[in-house]
């Protein structure tokens, strides 16, 4: 039997104020503390049965994420993407359209929202040995991938929660 290679780590929660900072761009992708915090994070998101997570999230600043989608009862037609660390990534161009689409937060714990978020992104990142890469995402992992990168920015889902408007539901015998 192979050895695991990372760890599980504490996912801090909405209020720590490590959340809310911009994250540092990664400088040194052979520092071997950097390739055990991505196989860490790897763990972290399997173990947590998240679709993504970010370094923030686990209380280190710093450009990085992981996408990690899976097909599962939210989401069944959810494509497979094994963990894949993106790291000092940048969205170079988006669609025009915007969809709204379920999302919750392992940061946010019991909470979820309706989320509008461009249906079609093209971004570049680096993967963990430095390398560019330069991929087109659409649908539910341009929408996590949306997500994680707000982790960078200091934004959480429930910043962008969709408002109701006309949807908003009105109840005729309601005395308020
Ligand atoms: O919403 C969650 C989920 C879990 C399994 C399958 C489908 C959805 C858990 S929360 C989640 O996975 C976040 C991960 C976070 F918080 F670390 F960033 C990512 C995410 C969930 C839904 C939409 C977009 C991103
Ligand atoms: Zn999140």
């Amino acid at each position: 039997m192979t050895k695991d290679k990372g760890q599980t780590l504490k996912v801090i929660q909405i209020g720590n104020s490590i959340l809310r900072q911009t994250a540092q761009p990664v400088e040194n992708f052979a520092a071997a503390s950097l390739q055990q915090l991505i196989d860490d994070l790897i763990d972290t998101a399997i173990a947590s049965h998240g679709v993504g997570i970010a370094a923030p999230q686990v209380a280190q600043s710093y450009r990085l994420f992981i996408v990690s989608s899976h097909p599962n009862p939210r989401y069944p037609d959810a494509p497979l993407m094994p963990p894949t660390p993106m790291l000092n990534p940048e969205i170079l161009s988006h669609s025009q359209t915007i969809v709204e689409g379920s999302e919750g937060c392992l940061s946010v714990p019991g909470k979820r929202g309706l989320v509008p978020r461009y249906q079609e992104i093209e971004v570049a990142y680096r993967d963990r040995d430095g390398n560019l890469h330069r991929q087109v995402f659409t649908d539910f992992i341009a929408r996590i991938i949306q997500h994680e990168l707000d982790h960078l920015n200091g934004i959480l889902f429930c910043d962008r929660v969709a408002p109701l408007g006309d949807r908003a539901v009105e109840f005729k015998d309601s005395q308020n």
